[in-house]
């Protein structure tokens, strides 16, 4: 019989969702090592009964501090606003809880190396929500690299591209406050960004970087302004300054020496959420976009002259990561399915790898080149990443 482990999910937003899914599906789709319950979900304001009834929480609570004392609670995950990071995963590992943490990792370096200390000391596991590591497509994208079929790499070419903020009437949300999202596009999508260049390419050693807001000052939420979508402005609405990048944009350099570059914004009109990357390497090249998330482009330079050209492989063999717990071949998959292969893979390490990547390591290494990139654009320099103390 295996041993049920209670989770206690905190935020009920977007994420709140996300995850609550990939909880409520890892056990039906993966032989995951533990049964997971929904045993708490935890808010701050807003009445979270309606949320618990749909998604079948055991409780409420409005007070995260006293949940993570509870002895009935194994799992803590973390869907909140970045700036609530920090204390949260600090006290979740004092109280031996293990931890499933939304990116960005935290609001800045230092705080992300004092949630590594306190994992480390408790000896936790601790999982970081870049779930497009979890795309069947991506792990074949490493795959190809791993086994050396693109050989020495020479360019990272990264485009996270949205535009769900381009209407100078959408509230100003926390995601557009510095000192609630520590950073604009460049932490919320730039994280991914460099996460990813750092799982298939290597370590960035330096950037050199922009960073722009288009729109200064924005409608305040107000009561039932929507937070995704176009503010209900009405004549009066007080605003406010956004304090946050509204486009980023860097070069890298990479520690084994290829050169890369990553756009981040979310004023790309038309792009939804174009997670796009390209790979050149002296064997090979790789191309792949998240909008077409089933789907790697691979150019193979060691084929005969006649034969070489950008190939679609559409990734849906059981023979790749995690698809022979979903669908036949053919039958593709979304963006929920990369949540639910993570916490699988989160599980497992609880039940026995101990470590699960990316995890907080991952996320201190994200965010200090992502603050280096916002040196680099204050300065109006090339940074060394390891300029950020
Ligand atoms: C931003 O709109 C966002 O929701 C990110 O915060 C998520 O991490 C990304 O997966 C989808 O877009």
């Amino acid at each position: 019989m295996k041993k049920t482990l209670n989770v206690a999910m905190i935020g009920g937003g977007f994420m709140g969702k996300a995850h609550s899914n990939a909880w409520l599906k890892v056990n039906t789709f993966f032989d995951a090592p533990y049964k997971v319950n929904l045993k708490v979900i935890v808010g701050n304001h807003t009445p979270l009964e309606e949320f618990a009834e749909r998604w079948g929480y055991d409780e409420v609570s409005y007070d995260w501090r006293e949940v993570m004392k509870r002895e009935d609670i194994d799992i803590v995950d973390i869907g909140t606003p970045t700036y609530m990071h920090h204390d949260m995963v600090i006290e979740a590992a004092k109280n031996g809880k293990h931890i499933v943490c939304e990116k960005p990792c935290a609001m800045n370096y230092r705080e992300c190396c004092e949630m590594v200390e306190a994992v480390e000391k408790a000896g936790v596991v601790h999982y970081l929500n870049h779930n497009y590591r979890r795309v069947p497509a991506v792990a074949l994208a490493k795959k190809l690299i791993d086994d050396g079929r693109l050989g020495r790499i020479y360019h990272w070419r990264g485009a996270y591209l949205q535009d769900w903020i381009m209407d100078e009437d959408a509230p100003l949300t926390w995601h557009l406050r510095a000192d609630r999202a520590g950073a604009g596009v460049l932490y919320d999508l730039g994280s991914h960004a460099v996460d990813l260049a750092r799982y298939l390419v290597g370590e960035p050693v330096a950037v050199t970087a922009r960073l722009e807001t288009f729109i200064k000052e924005r409608p305040l939420p107000g009561a039932g302004a929507a937070t995704f979508s176009k503010g209900e402005k009405v004549e009066g609405t007080p605003m406010g300054e956004v304090t946050v990048d509204d486009a980023a944009f860097m070069l890298l350099d990479f520690d084994n020496g290829a050169l890369g570059s990553i756009e981040t914004t979310r004023f790309a009109g038309g792009r939804k959420n174009y997670n796009d990357f390209e790979i050149y390497g002296s064997k090979g090249s790789l191309k792949f976009n998240f909008e077409r998330m089933n789907e790697l482009q691979f150019s193979d330079l060691t084929l005969p002259l006649e034969e070489q050209g950008y190939r679609t492989i559409l990734v849906t063999e059981g023979v790749h990561p995690y698809l022979s717990a979903w669908w036949p071949c053919g039958h593709i998959i979304g963006y929920e399915h990369t949540f639910v292969n993570a916490f699988n893979d989160f599980l497992c390490a609880i039940g026995g790898d101990k470590v699960v990547s990316p995890n907080l390591v991952d996320g201190a290494a994200d965010i200090r080149v992502l603050e280096a990139v916002k040196m680099s654009s204050a300065l109006g320099r090339r940074v060394a990443v390891d300029e950020v103390k």
